[in-house]
């Protein structure tokens, strides 16, 4: 009678721990609802990975529950409010993420700036050695950069960033403690307006869908690149196609889509478009001490003692 279901697909290394924990491994939501009422019904530790929605629903397959450990610092796939409702903790990983995360999105941003595709192709097609020079790129150093959200991974962007001489930007819904001269601004239309590029690090949810909207698109302008590591849902998409393909922007970075991993192809395809497969916490290093910090959230809590990073506090587990 399993005490532990994991939820998703694991790493081997994770995969062993989380069996050495006796957890039993389903693929998805609707692998767990395969399993009989009786293993279902012994099930108080869910180690939880991936996007599917995890609702009141499927939480209700789980009568026993106690902690959803999500592997991951975005929980916006959990219902975090009918887990509270039932007294039901919920955890995430974060911080253990962010050096890396950060470094994918200055990466990206050098990347756009830079035109490495174009480079990259010269040399990989030869047209190199038989048209000569490239169009010219853009210098990176010195630029105007918006960060959309100076949460943990956002204020790691910035401090990145402002090693490159970025005049730094932001948004977030209050003024934060940041280095002089970083300027915040209110609306994320007045953010765009302001710099040449916007580097999304928003959390997902409701409250941020479509925050990149047309106007915010418009705003940053046919030299802007837009680089997003933190959810699809923050980006209007048909929008952001629109100004990719019409000359409203420089290019795009993206390491989250909407529907991934079934993404819009003209995203996929587009050359001014750096697709990447959301990988933004894919190191080894980093999987290790996020696979880390959800089985010691799920152990804790099992243990009765208080998680290491919750995210919610029920009542019935304080
Ligand atoms: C995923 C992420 O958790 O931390 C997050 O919010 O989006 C990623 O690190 C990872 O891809 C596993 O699903």
């Amino acid at each position: 009678m399993p005490q532990i279901v994991a939820l998703g697909s694991y790493s081997d290394s994770d995969q062993a721990a989380l069996t050495a924990l006796g957890a039993v491994t389903v693929a998805s939501n609707d692998e767990l609802r395969a399993l009989s009422d009786a293993d279902r019904a012994t099930v108080e530790g869910l180690a939880f990975k991936g996007h599917q929605p995890f609702g009141a629903a499927e939480m209700a397959l789980l009568p026993a529950l106690r902690v959803i450990a999500n592997y991951g610092v975005g929980y916006d796939a959990i219902d975090v409010a009918a887990a509270t409702a039932r007294g039901i903790q919920v955890t995430n990983t974060p911080d253990v993420l962010s050096d890396d995360v950060a470094d994918l999105a200055v990466g990206m941003l050098i990347a756009q700036v830079r035109d490495f595709e174009t480079g990259i192709k010269a040399v990989r097609t030869g047209t190199w050695a038989t048209t000569g020079d490239l169009p010219l790129s853009r210098k990176m150093s010195g630029r105007r950069v918006g960060v959309l959200g100076l949460g943990r991974i956002g204020r790691e962007i910035a401090d990145r960033l402002a090693a490159f001489k970025s005049q730094i930007h932001y948004w977030s819904r209050s003024e934060k403690d940041t280095p002089a001269g970083w300027v915040w601004h209110d609306d994320p239309v007045a953010l765009a307006g302001a710099v040449d590029d916007l580097v999304i690090a928003l959390v997902g949810g409701p409250d941020t869908k479509d925050m990149v909207s047309a106007k915010v698109i418009e705003a940053l302008g046919p030299d802007g690149v837009v680089v997003n590591i933190s959810r699809g849902s923050v980006i209007d998409e048909a929008a952001l196609i629109e100004a990719l393909q019409n000359g409203g922007l420089r290019g795009a970075a993206l390491d989250v889509f909407q529907g991934e991993p079934k993404i819009d192809p003209r995203l996929a395809q587009a050359p001014n478009v750096l697709p990447l497969p959301h990988i933004g916490s894919a190191t080894v290093e980093t999987r290790a001490a996020m696979g880390e910090l959800q089985r010691r959230n799920l152990t804790e809590v099992l243990a009765g003692r208080p998680p290491i990073t919750p995210v919610n506090a029920p009542k019935a587990s304080t």
